[in-house]
């Protein structure tokens, strides 16, 4: 593949975030060969854009690392993307819905990284060393495809379905948890909807990170000081509607809350 056609698949995607629209699957039409490979080049290409139009990165995330999250996706393989400043929600705020296609929403664990993690054969043992906070988060997911519908490569160059972020607003040092210990529910309206624990990210949120760092390298890239970071859903995603009040809980990490509104 040419640069120009990750350049024009970067733009299909994009288009359909900013007109607010589903699209059908990149592998359906207009590349059914597309490679895992070949999809991060896409993916890098979005982001290119994305940051010559001004938008900054808070971090990469990591996505599908959870036995839940694969099965519902029928995806087999944890990926990344990256979260930018303009998905940024307040904790306590609000979700307009209009701005979206189908959002759906996940509880998450987010690091706050201290020092540079440069792969490969980093270890969650390393991570923890090196990670200056841990805080509670809900990740707003939106895929760009119809339906959520996708393949591995699909899901890839849509920079991992990734849409807004709400993080706690308590910081803690990760060496007071047992982070694999750690339980959180997803509560829409009062009704639980959703719960996991920690260990269902990889055996430990930490190797979330370990392995993003292991594949950054791939491209020669690697998780950096001041990076927030995603490390994936503990559980399944859960769609949202307007006028949901949706709260995550997570022991010990605190509550981070948002209102879908229209
Ligand atoms: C892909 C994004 C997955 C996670 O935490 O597992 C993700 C999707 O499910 O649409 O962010
Ligand atoms: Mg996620």
């Amino acid at each position: 593949m040419i640069s120009e056609e990750y350049r024009k698949i970067a733009k299909y995607l994009l288009a359909a975030e900013v007109e607010k629209r589903e699209v059908i699957k990149v592998t359906t039409e207009m590349k059914p060969d597309l490679t895992v490979e070949e999809a991060y080049f896409v993916q890098q290409e979005l982001v290119n854009i994305k940051q010559e139009e001004g938008k900054r990165i808070i971090g990469p995330k990591m996505g599908l690392t959870s036995q839940a999250k694969m099965k519902q996706m029928n995806v087999d393989e944890p990926i990344y993307g990256y979260v930018f400043d303009y998905m940024l929600i307040d904790n306590g705020g609000k979700l307009p819905f209009h701005e979206l296609i189908h959002p759906k929403v996940e509880a998450e664990i987010a690091f706050v990284i201290g020092e540079d993690i440069e792969g490969p054969g980093v270890s969650g043992a390393q991570v923890l060393a090196k990670t200056e906070y841990v805080l509670p988060a809900l990740e707003i997911i939106d895929s760009r495809y119809e339906n959520f519908n996708f393949t591995l490569p699909d899901v890839v160059a849509d920079n991992a379905s990734t849409s807004r972020v709400v993080f706690g607003t308590t910081l803690k040092k990760p060496e007071l948890f047992e982070l694999d210990l750690v339980g959180a529910t997803l509560s829409i309206n009062g009704e639980i909807k959703d719960l996991g624990a920690g260990a269902a990210v990889l055996g430990h949120p930490a190797n979330a990170i370990a392995r993003l760092a292991n594949m950054l390298a791939k491209k020669g890239d690697k998780v950096r000081k001041g990076d927030v970071i995603l490390s994936g859903a503990l559980t399944g995603a859960t769609m949202l509607a307007k006028g949901d009040v949706v709260s995550g809980k997570f022991d010990g990490l605190g509550e981070v809350t948002f209102t879908v509104s229209v």
